[in-house]
């Protein structure tokens, strides 16, 4: 593997309070990734949820899903996802995201940014039902998106671009000292699928 495939980005000290990062911009090969693109679009159930903010509804600004052990839900923002069985090709996906990270995950929420107006806000994935200092693997493919970062208490900020079959490892600290965001991004055309592994008990 070329030794630009793997990065360690250290994130600055920020009183201490270090989130954990490994990023591989070049994780997947292209035209793999190009198949599975196609596929993740085409083969998945999407979802588009709304949220009620101060007595409105409103779209969520991309599609989503949920996958998982059957039978078992995730919750955020007020919205109830139903895990739905891993189809064998994100199984593959998942299996193989285990073994580059040395992680284990059974959960996916895999979205869908139809293009540059779709977006995520400030968050951080801290709910309690994914455990303390949650690891989180987010693997991209499609059109190249700003993946923005923001620390909690000092504000400090950073960006990294999500490269079409890049992946990007979530550790320790990330979720309880740092929110992240993907920004809308004007004019852009182009979609972006994005999976967000997971473990949860069960
Ligand atoms: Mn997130």
């Amino acid at each position: 593997m070329d030794i630009f495939e793997e990065q360690n980005i250290p994130m600055s000290l920020s009183g201490g309070r270090l989130g954990y990062i490994r990023f591989w911009p070049n994780w997947m090969p292209p035209k793999e990734a190009d198949l599975l693109l196609e596929r993740a679009i085409k083969q998945t159930p999407w979802r588009h949820d709304t949220i009620n903010m101060m007595g409105r509804t409103i779209p969520v600004p991309r599609l989503q899903n949920w996958f998982g052990t059957p039978g078992t839900s995730y919750k955020y923002s007020g919205i109830r996802l139903d895990a739905l069985e891993f189809p064998s090709w994100m199984e593959q996906l998942r299996r193989s995201i285990e073994i580059q990270t040395k992680a284990d995950f059974n959960r996916a929420l895999v979205n869908y940014y139809r293009d540059g107006n779709d977006s995520v806000d400030w968050h951080a994935d801290d709910e309690t039902s994914l455990g303390n200092e949650p690891v989180i693997a987010s693997f991209s493919l499609g059109v190249e998106r700003k993946f923005d970062l923001r620390h909690n208490l000092t504000g400090e900020r950073l960006s990294l671009k999500l490269p079409h079959g890049s992946l990007l490892l979530m550790g320790p600290g990330l979720q309880s000292f740092w929110k992240h965001r993907i920004p809308k991004s004007r004019g852009l055309q182009d979609a972006r699928v994005n999976f967000t592994f997971r473990h949860m008990t069960d």
